[in-house]
């Protein structure tokens, strides 16, 4: 097992960075030893699920490295799909993981467009994703429950995407949902708390800003299940509730679409979702979060880190306030 993934690592070390190229190579070490850690005290079949799971994720041929990574230590592979929130496989973090490889079926996979653009129609996972370059976008990320992590993405900017459908002048925004299929996601079986499909929704300046990406992968392979595979939403700067996961429509609208979690519960939740650690969560503080891995806690940057990159976007609004949350 451990040799083949090794071998199965081959992504061309001349299209991404040499740093990458090393955490990705200790990823494959730490996750080695994980495992053989624990198929001392756990039932050797749980073990070699999750490995074969991992393992069957192919690799990207051809990455770029992007300027927009930041230089922080990423999480491990194991960290990042194994503490998720998926809710469509439950509410604990250890649910989408153990649920969603067996259950998600990724291929064939198509994304309708419809709504306030010139190109509505079908498009395959491929029509969508071939065009594009793939970058590596090592982003930090920050879930609104206060923990973190830092993900090496594998992605397409989402503007490069959302031009080929050519959004009309009365696009304000772009409403993108998940798939709703009860017999691939098991919560939206029967009576439940949260109005399915999962939707996400962003301006359209925020759409199109250069660090908005259609993620596909992570550590350059595909993206694990459990992280919303095959492609799925990933705007850095907001609260990881806006990253809608296994995306199967984008809409164009002039209205601005209701989001799930806006829906669920308004007071505690809006649509933008920016992050900000000088506006609490009305049950907790957004000061500090805890990046997944470390012991001690650290402060929560403004837009998690990207003001530079996007403040521009909400010039005028007032960000001191749960108004514009
Ligand atoms: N369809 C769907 N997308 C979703 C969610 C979800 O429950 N369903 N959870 C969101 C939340 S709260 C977070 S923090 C991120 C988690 O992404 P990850 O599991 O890949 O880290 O996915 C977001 N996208
Ligand atoms: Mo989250």
């Amino acid at each position: 097992m451990l040799i083949r993934r090794t071998r199965k690592s081959d992504v061309r070390s001349s299209e991404i960075t040499s740093e990458s190229i090393y955490y990705r190579r200790r990823e494959f070490i730490k996750a080695a030893g994980t495992i053989a850690a624990g198929s001392l005290v756990a039932p050797q079949m749980l073990w070699s699920r999750t490995l074969d799971d991992l393992d069957a994720l192919r690799p990207f041929p051809d990455v770029a490295p992007s300027e927009f990574s930041t230089s922080a230590e990423p999480n491990s592979l194991e960290d990042i799909s194994s503490y998720n929130n998926f809710y469509e496989y439950g509410m604990g973090k250890d649910d989408p993981k153990r649920l969603a490889p067996g259950l998600l079926r990724v291929e064939p996979w198509s994304v309708e467009v419809d709504g306030e653009c010139e190109n509505p129609g079908t498009y395959t996972y491929e029509d969508l994703v071939r065009p594009h370059q793939l970058e590596e976008r090592i982003y930090r990320f920050r879930c609104v429950e206060a923990w973190s992590m830092v993900i090496p993405w594998v992605g397409i900017p989402m503007a490069d995407v959302l031009k080929r459908f050519q959004p009309t002048s009365r696009a304000k925004y772009v409403e993108l949902r998940t798939l709703q299929d009860p017999e691939q996601m098991p919560a939206q079986r029967g009576s439940s708390s949260i109005p399915w499909p999962y939707v996400e929704g962003l301006r359209i300046d925020e759409a199109m800003h250069p660090l908005s990406i259609f993620a596909v992968g992570i550590y350059g392979r595909e993206l694990p299940a459990q992280n919303g595979a095959p492609i799925r939403l990933v705007v850095p700067w907001k609260y990881g509730f806006k990253c809608g996961k296994s995306l199967v429509k984008i809409r164009f609208t002039e209205e601005q679409p209701k989001n799930t979690w806006q829906v669920i519960a308004p007071n505690e939740y809006g649509f933008y979702a920016n992050v900000n650690p000088n506006v609490s969560h009305p049950r907790w503080s957004q000061a500090r979060e805890r990046r997944i891995g470390r012991f001690f806690r650290q402060d929560t940057l403004m837009f998690n880190g990207y003001e530079e990159e996007v403040a521009d976007l909400y010039a005028g609004m007032d960000l001191s306030t749960r108004q514009n949350w």
